[in-house]
């Protein structure tokens, strides 16, 4: 019988992003932290304040409300994939034919450890990490000194990339969004 080896778990520290315009955001992603502390073989590290921004893309939608997260994890970039799509389901999203329209909720995989990879599925870095301002900003909040796997530091971005009305909620705007 070959012999059993024990293969060493690796974990990877990935920072994702959440958003959400529909069915009460605020609510979405409280829910969605709740949902990602309850991954497998992952913790949650950190998450930054709930920020409210405007629509990239059509602006007849509603404004957003974004975060972002940080975890470690020892799920694949795949796996993590799937597991975030099925919250998303959970939290019902429905996908529509319509790029970049209004959504209840978003969880993207913005980096993963310092690797780059493209697939089918998948694109890590995340293709608009380096111009979007409400995933720059929230990012900048729990890990200032981060640099991309190309070695640009995040603060390079962070100066090309202006607010853009991006503004950071109280508590007390959750509190009154919550029960909105
Ligand atoms: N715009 C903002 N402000 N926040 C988002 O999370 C967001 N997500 C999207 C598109 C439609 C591109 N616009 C967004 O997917």
């Amino acid at each position: 019988m070959p012999e059993q080896v024990a293969k060493p778990v690796v974990q990877h520290e990935a920072y994702l992003g959440l958003g959400a315009n529909l069915a009460n955001p605020v609510m979405q992603l409280q829910n969605a932290v709740t949902a990602l502390c309850q991954l497998p073989q992952s913790s949650v590290l950190a998450v930054s304040a709930l920020y409210g921004s405007k629509p990239m893309g059509p602006q007849d939608q509603p404004d957003y409300v974004n975060a972002v997260a940080k975890i470690t994890t020892s799920l694949s970039a795949s796996a993590l994939l799937d597991a975030l799509q099925q919250i998303e389901q959970q939290q019902g999203r429905q996908r529509k034919a319509e790029r970049w329209g209004a959504r209840s909720l978003d969880l993207d995989i913005l980096l993963y450890g310092n690797q780059t990879i493209v697939s089918e599925r998948l694109t890590v870095p995340h293709y608009g990490l380096t111009e979007r301002e409400f995933v720059l900003y929230p990012l900048a909040e729990i890990a200032p000194q981060l640099q991309l796997p190309c070695g640009t530091p995040l603060q390079t971005l962070l100066s090309r990339v202006p607010l853009n009305g991006l503004e950071k909620l109280s508590a007390t705007v959750y509190e009154k969004l919550g029960r909105g």
